[in-house]
Formats: structure tokens, sequence, C-alpha cells
């Protein structure tokens, strides 16, 4: 499997925690798909990263559905629960992770491509209310447990530990540790994880 994405991407590291939890072999190939000759709509459409390419060609994508697949493929470390409310309520810590980064994105890409006439204030507020909403939704939902989903690591903290990480590297003026204690206990102990602590991201 070759995993095409970068090394700042909160949706690619999802992934590359998965891979690295779970003990699978993959390539890494990094690609910058903010830049006009970029092969990414080669194997992604929508020109977006992560992309899984498969040994026969095919892709896989989004991160969600790689990481759906990934947790298939192996009994090291399952991350999904098999069926059922749990499974779900998984999937919705990964949206509401997930759904805290789309809006964070959009500011960084506002704020980064737009002369600063040219930003609309209005939409910042609109999505950065979106950050700050999901982050209580987040603390409220891990209360003082251990992980996300009670005693048990899963998808859901690594989509919740993904998204602190990209926040505190792009938003460090979000003040999410203050704020919510809890979650930076959570963000503390999962970067302690070799499939954390490797795949940090940095400016190359
Ligand atoms: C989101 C991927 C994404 O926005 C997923 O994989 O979960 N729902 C998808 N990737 C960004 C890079 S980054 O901000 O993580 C991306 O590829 N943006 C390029 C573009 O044209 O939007």
């Amino acid at each position: 499997m070759k995993l095409i994405g970068s090394v700042t991407s909160p949706f690619v590291r999802k992934v590359r925690v998965v891979m690295a939890d779970k003990k699978l072999d993959f390539s890494f190939e990094q690609e910058n798909v903010w830049v006009p000759e970029t092969m990414i709509q080669q194997v992604n459409p929508l020109g977006k990263i992560p992309c899984l390419v498969m040994e026969d060609g095919s892709t896989l994508y989004d991160s969600r559905v790689i990481a759906e697949y990934l947790d298939t493929i192996s009994p090291v470390c399952k991350l999904l629960p098999p069926n059922g409310r749990d499974r779900a309520e998984v999937k919705v810590w990964e949206a509401l992770a997930d759904g805290v980064l789309d809006a964070a994105i959009l500011v960084f890409i506002e704020r980064r491509d737009r002369a600063p006439e040219l930003q609309s204030a209005q939409w910042i507020e609109r999505q950065l209310g979106k950050v700050h909403a999901g982050l209580r939704e987040m603390s409220t939902r891990l209360g003082e447990s251990a992980y996300c989903m009670g005693i048990h690591y899963t998808l859901a903290d690594v989509a919740a530990g993904c998204a602190l990480g990209w926040l505190a590297f792009r938003f460090p003026e979000i003040d999410w540790r203050g704020d919510y204690p809890n979650l930076a206990r959570l963000a503390d102990k999962l970067a302690e994880r070799p499939s954390f602590r490797d795949t940090a991201p940095f400016l190359a």
C-alpha cells in the first residue's frame, strides 16, 4: 500500500497513526497538493490527501474510509467496535474531530490565500464558532475518562489527538489546553504513544 500525503496534514496523520498502531507496512509518498503541478488528481479526483493507493492501483479516500478499512485488515489494536451504538459513537467522535479540523482549515486557507482586505470576517467568525463549539463538545464527551470512549483507546482518540495536535501546530492562539484541562491530559497521554510521537506535524 502507498499512502499519498504530507507531514502537516492532520487527516494524513490520522491514517499514519492507525498504520503505526496496527503495525501495518506501507510506503509514504509526500505530495504538495497546493502547487499547480501536483499529481493528486491522478489518484483522487477531489484533489485531496490522504489517498491510499492499493497494490492493484485502485485508490481509497478519504481518511475515514482509509482508517475504517485498515482496521479490518489486521486484528492488531482494533480501533473500531464491531457494530452497534459503540461503533457509531466512535464515528461521531471522528466526525466531531474532523469537523473541528474542516472549520479550522477553512480559516487557515482564508488567511493564507486572501489579502486581509478580501478576507470575510463573518466567514472566519462562523468557522471559528464551529471550532470552539466542537472543542467544548469534545471536552464534555471526554469528561474524566481515560480515553474518548471510556477505558479503551479507539479511533476516537486518534481523530481527537490529530485535531488537537493540528490546532496546537497551526492555531497556537486557541487555548484549548487552558479551556479544557481534560483535553490537555488526553493529548499529553496520546503524545507518549510511538504512533503519535513519530507522526507529529512539523514544517519541513
Ligand atoms: C479531508 C482531507 C483534506 O481536507 C479526509 O481525508 O478526511 N475529509 C477528508 N485534506 C487537505 C489537506 S489538509 O488540510 O489535511 C487537502 O488535501 N486539501 C486540498 C484541497 O484542495 O482541498
